[in-house]
């Protein structure tokens, strides 16, 4: 079993939703904070048989547009530099597949 962690801009966050949800997928969303833009995004935890995969990673990435958004200013932990402002493409979606060593459900 693997579990798909797939991170999507908030614009995208219900249509990836609604998709793996009517392809028959369990899913759970998490209202996360990109670290550099500091803008919300939704990350999507999917636990799936191993053969199934590639099918999430297709849902997720045909309803998950790349953008162009403009970062005001870097940051850098907690410091904050008043750099130019630049343009940085954003998604269409990060996706992690990671193994599952054990699945209950008690
Ligand atoms: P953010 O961290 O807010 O990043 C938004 C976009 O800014 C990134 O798009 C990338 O184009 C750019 N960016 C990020 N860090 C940068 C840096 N240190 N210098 C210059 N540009 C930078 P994506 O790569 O599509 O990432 C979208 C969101 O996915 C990220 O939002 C973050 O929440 C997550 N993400 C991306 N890669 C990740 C990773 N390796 N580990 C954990 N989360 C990741």
């Amino acid at each position: 079993m693997k579990l798909v962690l797939a991170i999507v801009s908030n614009d995208d966050g219900s249509k990836v939703s609604s998709a793996l949800t009517r392809e028959g997928f369990a899913v759970t969303k998490l209202a996360t904070t990109g670290g550099f833009l500091m803008s919300g995004n939704t990350t999507f935890l999917v636990g799936v048989e191993d053969e199934k995969v590639d099918q999430v990673i297709e849902v997720i990435s045909k309803h998950s547009c790349k953008r162009t958004q403009i970062a005001p200013s870097v940051s850098y932990g907690a410091e904050m530099y008043n750099a130019m402002p630049i343009e940085v493409t954003v998604g269409g979606a990060t996706i992690f597949v990671l193994n599952i060593d054990r699945f209950e459900k008690v």
